[in-house]
């Protein structure tokens, strides 16, 4: 496929970008968080999203150059937001497929956060339910080591994996990030309501904070505060911006 032999080139030829889409939190004007989406400016195609690469990534090998491509854009990217803002948080997204190999992903950030000065707390990995029940990966004490080094993490996607509930519990994780899917159909399937309300109280009975994305509209983003979601993300508020756009439209100076 011609898309993978780019895709090669890509990764060298500064082809690949990540934008910004912040993530709020109620009443609170300050913008802390962004969650880091990777885009790839192509030649000829434009600008494409994650969904029209990472499989192929994935599937031809390249998913880990990749990751540790966006661990380096990421980490450069926040020490320069935290020139302007010192409470920023950055959240990045990880395939399961970066993780096979025994202790070399956690290996791998635990050397770029040794070269880099990253504030603790500052970096916020998003994993899937799937990827941590990926099994041989040694995942559980890969992410004691990163949380030791102040990385926080989130389960991305929640709610749609495959995943057990013990894992919230054993796993050094600060953050459920509600599906979209549960938002998008809060009008339509009453179930999602309850399904929603039942995630935050769990959450915060153990201690964890509640993204809800995915909001499009205010009626959405209404409900999801009445059911007390800590964090809001989607559409409604901001678009992924690019980083430029990002810094100059929401960044405030602290
Ligand atoms: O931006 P978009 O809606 O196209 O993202 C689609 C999917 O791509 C999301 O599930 C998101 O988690 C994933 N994604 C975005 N950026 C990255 C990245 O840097 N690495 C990996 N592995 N997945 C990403
Ligand atoms: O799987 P993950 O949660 O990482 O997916 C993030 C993706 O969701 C991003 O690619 C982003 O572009 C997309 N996204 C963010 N906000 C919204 C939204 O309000 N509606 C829709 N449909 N997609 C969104
Ligand atoms: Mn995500
Ligand atoms: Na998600």
């Amino acid at each position: 496929r011609q898309l993978v032999e780019d895709l090669k080139t890509a990764i060298y030829d500064s082809q690949l970008t990540l934008h910004y889409q912040p993530i709020l939190k109620a009443n609170e004007p300050l913008i802390t968080k962004a969650e880091a989406l990777l885009r790839w400016q192509h030649p000829d195609k434009g600008l494409l999203g994650p969904s029209e690469f990472i499989p192929l990534a994935e599937e031809y090998g390249l998913i880990k150059e990749i990751g540790q491509w966006v661990v380096n854009q990421v980490i450069n990217d926040a020490l320069e937001l935290q020139q302007i803002n010192t409470d920023i948080q950055i959240s990045l997204n990880t395939s399961p497929l970066e993780i096979d190999e025994r202790g070399k992903w956690a290996r791998n950030w635990l050397q770029t956060l040794a070269n880099n000065p990253i504030k603790p707390g500052s970096i916020l990995i998003e994993v899937t339910e799937n990827t941590l029940m990926t099994p041989g990966t040694s995942i559980q004490q890969q992410m004691q080591l990163l949380s030791q080094q102040g990385i926080k993490f989130a389960i991305d996607d929640f709610g749609v994996g495959y995943s057990s509930l013990s894992y919230l519990q054993q796993l050094e994780i600060d953050i459920i990030k509600i599906d979209h899917s549960f938002v998008a159909n809060l009008e339509t399937t009453p179930s999602s309501h309850a399904l929603i309300r039942a995630i935050v109280t769990m959450a915060h009975n153990i201690g964890l904070k509640v993204v809800a994305e995915g909001i499009e509209n205010q009626a959405q983003y209404q409900t999801l505060k009445d059911l007390e979601c800590d964090f809001f993300q989607g559409f409604l508020f901001y678009r992924p911006l690019s980083k430029q756009e990002f810094i100059s439209h929401c960044l405030r100076k602290t």
